[in-house]
């Protein structure tokens, strides 16, 4: 089994600074030779190049702006770059394991899966759906429209030059969203339209979770009754703010921290998983010393759930 760490260390997808910490925090904290305990044979790979995080925010968000679109260029070279390494992961029969950074990245990774596997689900765990559109958007924050990107459904005539690189070929009844609890009105007009399978915290409740997971995988699956490639992009606010509290928009009634496990355990079950995303931990939003140990703790436990880790 191969694996490639990629980091990811990128925040301009939001407007807290810090989430660009957490892929060095999750490898402070042990995740490569967990990882390689595990049995994976482990690359790191680092495609943002000093250079590009050099980039001074503040000079950048004086010219990088559509309306109140935030660093659209920015994102889109550095989605690219992911993109690019991701693919490259892939071709080289190395798992993709992304650290974030903020869910913008999700452009890079996504879109690279999909080219390897055109029939790929994917699975999006948070508590907000991220499928804001250039118009749809209230905060201009890019971390909240990666799945529109994905799906193609911005105007093609807005989109800026360093983002017309993503395919877009994502269909609505491939991704399937577990743990949503902070939608936008506009969001929810979108998921309605396109018939997208959400499961919330309400169905969580409702069902548990086992139930919304097999469900969920139906959905992106539903010949095969589940079955075939997943891709998982696991935003940590997804979790409640208990167990993950240094996050940017931690929202309350969130997954618990074995429900959280559990989804990934299953998915490791499978066999199907064929790339994740663990993204949005902010170790500077921490108010509390321990808020630091355990969100980063919870982290690199999904990494090593979804990787193989089994209780018994
Ligand atoms: C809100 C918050 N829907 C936005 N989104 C996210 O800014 O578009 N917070 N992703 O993590
Ligand atoms: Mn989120
Ligand atoms: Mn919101
Ligand atoms: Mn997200």
């Amino acid at each position: 089994q191969r694996l490639s760490i990629i980091t990811a260390p990128f925040s301009g997808g939001q407007s807290r600074s810090g989430v660009e910490k957490g892929p060095k925090y999750m490898l402070n904290h042990g995740l490569q030779n967990s990882l390689t305990k595990l049995g994976w044979s482990t690359v790191i790979t680092e495609p943002l190049s000093s250079a590009i995080l050099q980039i001074k925010k503040d000079e950048m968000d004086q010219n990088d702006r559509m309306g109140i679109v935030k660093r659209p260029n920015l994102v889109g070279k550095v989605t690219k770059l992911i993109y690019e390494t991701v693919t490259k992961s892939l071709s080289n029969e190395r798992f993709p394991l992304t650290l974030g950074g903020d869910h913008s990245i999700a452009m890079g990774t996504v879109s690279a899966v999909i080219d390897k596997f055109p029939d790929a689900g994917l699975l999006w765990i948070d508590a907000h759906a991220d499928i804001n559109t250039l118009t749809s958007t209230d905060s201009g924050n890019l971390h909240g429209c990666p799945v529109s990107f994905l799906m193609g459904l911005n105007d093609k005539k807005m989109v800026p030059e360093s983002m017309e690189w993503i395919p877009g070929n994502l269909k609505p009844n491939k991704i399937a969203y577990i743990g949503l609890r902070d939608i936008d009105e506009g969001e929810k007009k979108i998921l309605k339209n396109l018939g997208i399978a959400a499961f919330s915290m309400y169905h969580v409740d409702r069902l548990g979770i086992n139930e919304v997971i097999e469900m969920a995988m139906r959905a992106i699956h539903p010949e095969t009754n589940g079955d075939g490639p997943i891709m998982c992009s696991y935003d940590v606010d997804a979790l409640d703010p208990l167990y993950v509290p240094a996050t940017g928009t931690p929202v309350r009634g969130g997954l618990t921290l074995r429900e959280g496990l559990f989804l990934v355990e299953r998915l490791a079950e499978t066999g199907n998983l064929v790339g994740l995303d663990i993204v949005e931990v902010n170790p500077d939003l921490a108010s509390k010393d321990d808020h630091v140990s355990d969100t980063i703790a919870t982290s690199c436990s999904i990494a090593r759930c979804a990787l193989g880790e089994t209780l018994l």
